[in-house]
């Protein structure tokens, strides 16, 4: 008897934030489920969220920021856990209050709150680890959301691997900044975009070669609160990855005029003083990443550089996790 038909199918609503990595992970081990080519480590941003409520239903259905949805990537998803676990059909909504598509995160929200709510809603009992390992099959990314504070997800050996906490948001309250220069959802997707870039970047072995160490660094610094080690190795990684990006036929350019600004600003910004250092994802927004206190001095540095449209504000948060009396297992 599977789980789903032991446990009366009810309704749950999931929580998860969106993550941004500082060390990227951008590639596929090939021919394997959804397992990254290179380690990466994350933040999750607090101040950004998706709330997704999962019920049974009479069809699968699915609807993202209120209006009904065709995604392929929900429906293999849902396919997959009725597969793994049994499911009955399921009616999904799920709302993002920040930009979907437009390179913040939002598959990594969604995947990491549609299986906690999933979860929690069949009393399945999964602990954080299995969410984290189903979540990466919908978005690697996802993997990390399910998980607050910092998130490090290595991959080299495990044959199914999951993210893993590595320090409590509040261990270091780091403060991010988002420069949001455009609301359009990017041309091309990061799952497309990568596995263009694995079989034509000429940058790509190299990525995936350097990555490990990257990793490491990041690790270190994040154990020893090292923010200048921090800024140092996640710049590196950000910009080498969109070498490879650049580097891909045909070419991956996430960037515009308005994200090159930014960046400009943010030296500027640490040349006079503040500590922050940048990242981009697969998306024109630029991310500032602040020690704690310096996030409103740089705020208010990147709201006047032209082009920049408005600016999010998080810190770190925490991981996904249901609501209104629906529970997942603490570990
Ligand atoms: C990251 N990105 O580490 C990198 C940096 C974008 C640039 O994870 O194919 O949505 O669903 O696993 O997780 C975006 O890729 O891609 C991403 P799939 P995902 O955050």
């Amino acid at each position: 008897m599977t789980p789903t038909t032991r446990a009366q199918p009810r309704t749950a609503t999931a929580v998860a934030h969106p993550n941004v990595a500082l060390v990227k992970y951008w590639g596929k081990r090939p021919g394997a489920d959804n397992i990254p080519a290179t380690p990466s480590l994350s933040i999750a941003l607090g101040g950004l969220a998706t709330r997704t409520t999962a019920c049974a239903a009479a069809a699968d259905t699915v609807r993202i920021n209120g209006q009904p949805a065709q995604d392929a990537k929900v429906a293999a998803f849902i396919a997959m856990l009725r597969e793994t676990r049994g499911l009955p059909p399921l009616a999904v909504s799920t709302v993002n209050d920040f930009p979907t598509g437009a390179g913040l995160a939002s598959s990594a929200a969604g995947f990491a709150a549609l299986v906690s709510a999933v979860d929690a809603a069949f009393g399945w009992g999964l602990s954080a680890e299995e969410r984290s390992r189903l979540a990466r099959r919908g978005s690697v990314s996802a993997a990390r959301s399910v998980y607050g504070g910092f998130v490090a997800l290595d991959s080299a050996r495990d044959r199914d691997p999951a993210a893993r906490p590595v320090l409590d948001a509040d261990a270091w309250p780091l403060e991010v900044v988002v420069a949001i220069v455009s609301e359009t959802p990017k041309a091309v997707a990061s799952t497309p975009g990568m596995e263009r870039s694995r079989r034509t970047s000429a940058f790509y072995d190299d990525w995936t070669r350097a990555a490990p160490a990257d990793f490491q660094a990041a690790r270190q610094a994040v154990a020893a609160r090292d923010f200048e080690g921090l800024a140092t190795v996640a710049e590196h990684s950000c910009l080498k990855m969109h070498a490879v990006m650049l580097a891909t036929r045909p070419p991956l350019w996430y960037w515009s005029a308005a994200t090159v600004a930014v960046l400009q600003a943010v030296r500027k910004l640490r040349e006079s003083g503040a500590q922050v250092f940048f990242t981009v994802d697969a998306g024109p927004q630029v991310k500032a990443v602040c020690a704690p206190g310096h996030g409103e001095r740089v705020a208010r540095g990147l709201a006047a550089v032209p082009g920049v449209l408005r600016i999010l504000r998080s810190g770190v948060g925490g991981g996904a996790r249901c609501e209104a009396g629906a529970v997942n297992k603490r570990e």
